[in-house]
């Protein structure tokens, strides 16, 4: 029984390559002042459920609960898209991306290198209309 450890170390070293390889064309932009983006979160909803950014722009979306824990988690490919070999948003940390923590404000830093839409939603099941509690990230050219 040692093809499928193999085959789960390959697609792992794959996916860091990949990860890599996506950071390494990102080197020209750490250095840009973020847009910083509020976003509010409570029970079903995101203020704004819609945010428009510029491509190329390096953005920092720091999210406030303010009713329980809630979280935002972004799509990395726009919607539609077919090649899914390299995002469309290129995230800082990408633990980040959906990672929720009582009390904490969440932040999210990524590069919008595509233009497109992008569907973000909450990360943590909040109650009944969790799944109902999303919004739309807008990449213009
Ligand atoms: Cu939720």
């Amino acid at each position: 029984m040692q093809k499928p450890v193999v085959l789960v170390a390959a697609f792992a070293g794959f996916l860091m390559a990949t990860y890599w390889m996506a950071h390494a064309q990102s080197s020209g932009n750490e250095t840009a002042a973020p847009q910083i983006i509020e976003v509010s979160a409570k029970k079903y909803e995101f203020t704004p459920a819609e945010i428009h950014v510029k491509v190329g722009a390096r953005v920092e979306l720091r999210v406030h609960s303010e009713d329980e824990t809630h979280g935002l988690k972004l799509v990395a490919f726009p919607e539609g898209t077919k090649d899914k070999s390299k995002p469309g948003l290129l995230f800082g940390p990408p633990d980040q991306n959906g990672k929720v923590t009582k009390g904490v404000d969440q932040v999210i830093d990524f590069v919008a290198q595509e233009p497109g839409t992008y569907d973000f939603k909450c990360a943590k099941v909040c109650g009944l209309s969790h799944g109902k509690m999303k919004g739309k990230l807008i990449v213009e050219e």
